[in-house]
This record gives C-alpha cells, sequence and structure tokens, in this order.
C-alpha cells in the first residue's frame, strides 16, 4: 500500500499573527503537491488563528504538545479537546526538546499519545537517540525502547505517524545522510512488523525529522522508507514548499 507523503510544520516557540499569517497565506498561493500531506504546528496560543486563515486543501493544523487529561486544575496545559475545538486535527509528540527540556519520559510520551489518538487527534510521534547514544552505538535500542513505551498502550497506529529526529540533527545545520535516515527508518518499520504486524509496518508512514531544508529534501527522495520529513527551522521559510514539493 503506497503511503501518503507527509510534511509537518513544526514552529516551535516562533512566530507572531504576522509571521504566522504570511506562511499560511504562502502556502494558500503556492503549487503544493496534491500528494503530499501538510500539517504546520504553530505555537499553542495561534491555533485558533492559523487554522481560521489554512484554505489549501492538502494542509491541516497541528498542536506542539498536549495534556493526557481531558480538564481540570492543570494549570498552563492545553487540552486534546481545545486542540480539537479549534479546528487543529494534530499533535506532536515525544519531542526531543519535551524529553529534555521538560522531563517528559517514555510513559508520559506513551500516556500522552494513548489519550491524543483515544480523543481523535492524528499523532506525530517523535523519537530519535542522542549524539551519546549514537555514538555508544545504542541508536536502536533506543528508538526500540521509545516506541515500546507507545506500543504497550496504543494497539491502533492508524493515526500515527513517526519521526525519527536524531537529536544530534535538530537545529545543527547537520542533517542525516540519506542513506543513514533509510538504514534506521527500515529498521523501525522491521521492528514495528514484528511488534504491530506487516500491515501495519507498511501502512505506518515514518518521516525524517533533523536540519531538513529545501536543499537536501530531494535527496531523500528515492528513500524507500523515509515517507516524509518533520521540518523545524526550515519550516517557517519560503523553501518549505520546495520540501513540501520535493517528492514530486
Ligand atoms: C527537529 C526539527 C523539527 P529542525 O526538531 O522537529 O527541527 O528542522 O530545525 O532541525
Amino acid at each position: 500500500m503506497a503511503r501518503q507523503f507527509f510534511v509537518g510544520g513544526n514552529f516551535k516557540l516562533n512566530g507572531s499573527k504576522a509571521s504566522i499569517k504570511e506562511i499560511v497565506e504562502r502556502l494558500n498561493s503556492a503549487n503544493l503537491s496534491k500528494n503530499t500531506e501538510v500539517v504546520i504546528c504553530p505555537p499553542a496560543i495561534y491555533l485558533d488563528y492559523a487554522t481560521s486563515l489554512v484554505s489549501a486543501p492538502t494542509v491541516s493544523v497541528g498542536a506542539q504538545n498536549a495534556y493526557n487529561k481531558a480538564s481540570g486544575a492543570f494549570t498552563g496545559e492545553n487540552s486534546v479537546e481545545m486542540i480539537k475545538d479549534v479546528n487543529a486535527k494534530w499533535v506532536i509528540l515525544g519531542h526531543s526538546e519535551r524529553r529534555s527540556y521538560f522531563h517528559e519520559d517514555d510513559k508520559i510520551v506513551a500516556d500522552k499519545t494513548k489519550f491524543a489518538l483515544d480523543s481523535g487527534l492524528g499523532v506525530i510521534l517523535c523519537i530519535g537517540e542522542t549524539l551519546e547514544e549514537k555514538k555508544a552505538g545504542i541508536t536502536l535500542d533506543v528508538v526500540k525502547r521509545q516506541l515500546d513505551a507507545v506500543i504497550a498502550e496504543v494497539k491502533d497506529w492508524t493515526n500515527v505517524v513517526i519521526a525519527y529526529e536524531p537529536v544530534w540533527a535538530i537545529g545543527t545545520g547537520l542533517a542525516a545522510t540519506p542513506e543513514d535516515a533509510q538504514e534506521i527508518h527500515a529498521s523501525i518499520r522491521e521492528y514495528l512488523v514484528g511488534k504491530l504486524g506487516a500491515d501495519v509496518a507498511a501502512a505506518t508512514r515514518i518521516l525524517y525529522g533533523g536540519s531538513a531544508n529545501g536543499s537536501n529534501a530531494a535527496t531523500f527522495k528515492d528513500k524507500a522508507d523515509v515517507d516524509g520529513f518533520l521540518v523545524g527551522g526550515a519550516s517557517l521559510k519560503p523553501e518549505f514548499v520546495d520540501i513540501i514539493n520535493s517528492r514530486d
């Protein structure tokens, strides 16, 4: 089964009403590939604004985080229902910045993933090793451990997109090579075969994230297990369109 190419834009803690309007209007007026599913993820405070601006049929909006409680005394959090209420469809969970700066461990990421999926959001599930883990030769052990936590809780992976983001490549300008990304992606898919079955493994999209940009995106074009990108810095720039169209 062909997997639809998927490009997410993770704006992180960047943007203003003016810049988000500019980005969305650029996407609305661009000649975007009809074969690419695009999800832009602005800061939560701009989700409602972004969804109100999007008119491009292949573009939807996602949050960068969501809590695993429906409501209550959880100061500062955003709920899945609130994200859905402003017409966002996706949420990024398990990003390495959440794992490191906000101490989200595998169990928290798994709980949040289950809660978001059960409530009807799609989840962009981020996994990936640090430089120290890469040097120690334990990349696959790390991503398997991160996946295992979610596999233990989530049985239906239909609305999960995995983003393999080696931490050493994030925001550094030092992207993984297409060959290295393909090797890890193929290993992840193979692992999913054993854990979730061949059909789920074949259907699940595995994105690459970490310094993807308008120049290097096309070099991943012939990599069978790279089903798109999760893009940070370059998603704020005009070159985001080139990444979206890089598979055509
Ligand atoms: C990895 C990526 C987006 P960047 O975090 O998730 O960011 O493309 O800036 O490396």
